[in-house]
């Protein structure tokens, strides 16, 4: 197993943070040292430009999630099922350009789903790896505070970030879409699309869930797998994955998660 310098130290941090629950009732770990509180410390003022209304609706709900039926907008949803933390899905549909409407850029100035909207502290905050983070961390759950294991489960998300997620977005547009049109994209992001299912399927092989423990790094790679169908991809080549992916699918998280901001047929089932 490959340990970083310092391991024992987080470890024994970790051992003094006391467990309490937050007034959601999620179990957290109450470290006033910790990046949550850290976090929350330096982002609790309104960015200029960044401050939506929510006088409006002082309700339970805690986080505004602005998303739409894409896996990068599941990520979320499934992630908020998961962590048990109350949520408003606002539906912006991709097909008619809502991205591009001047209170949505507010929030996501790269004009992409997801973003959120934090009720507790006005934090608006774009790009699915970062809201998973920050969600992980405010709740206390599916990211370990410390250690190799919260490293290891960001290090693999960010191959979801960089890999999975831009390269089977490639093999949706030029495979799905516009087949046909550019042979050599075809098979250059086929080609890739195959190598990371390789990678994935040669990690499950000794790993129940990337970072051993179900996390948000599962969750960040699960919605693009399962348009295994839209890639072409038949997951009994990959039996690890398909084990892997069969499991998390019949979460209920994720039952629900997948059907947010609106229901457009079940879970893929290989
Ligand atoms: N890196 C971004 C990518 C987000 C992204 O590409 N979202 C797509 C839907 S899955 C989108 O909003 N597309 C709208 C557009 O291209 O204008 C993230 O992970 O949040």
């Amino acid at each position: 197993m490959r340990r970083f310098p310092g391991a024992a130290q987080h470890e024994a941090e970790r051992s003094v943070a006391l467990q309490t629950r937050d007034r959601y009732g999620n179990k957290v770990w109450d470290d006033p040292g910790s990046a949550v509180h850290r976090f929350a410390s330096l982002h609790a003022a309104p960015r200029p430009g960044n401050k939506v209304d929510l006088t409006q609706h002082r309700t339970k709900t805690v986080i505004d999630l602005y998303t739409w039926t894409t896996p990068n907008g599941r990520k979320i949803s499934i992630a908020l099922e998961e962590m048990g933390l109350p949520y408003t899905a606002h539906a912006v549909d991709i097909g008619k350009d809502e991205q591009f409407k001047p209170e949505f850029l507010e929030i996501s100035p790269n004009n992409r789903i997801p973003a959120i909207v934090d009720r507790d502290n006005n934090l608006s905050l774009m790009e699915s790896g970062a809201i998973l983070i920050y969600l992980a961390d405010k709740t206390g759950k599916l990211l370990p505070k410390s250690g190799e294991e919260r490293y290891r489960t960001i290090e693999w998300l960010m191959w979801q970030m960089g890999g999975p997620g831009p390269m089977f977005g490639q093999v949706h547009h030029f495979v799905k879409y516009n087949k046909g049109k550019s042979a050599y994209a075809e098979e250059r992001y086929l080609k890739e699309a195959h190598r990371l299912y390789g990678v994935l399927n040669k990690r499950l092989a000794e790993h129940e869930y990337v970072a051993d423990a179900y996390s948000i790094a599962d969750i960040a790679i699960w919605p693009w797998v399962s348009r295994y169908e839209w890639q072409t991809v038949d997951l009994n080549q990959y039996p690890n994955v398909k084990r892997w992916y069969t499991a998390i699918a019949k979460r209920p998280a994720t039952q629900k998660g997948y059907k947010v901001p609106k229901d457009v047929g079940e879970v893929p089932m290989p």
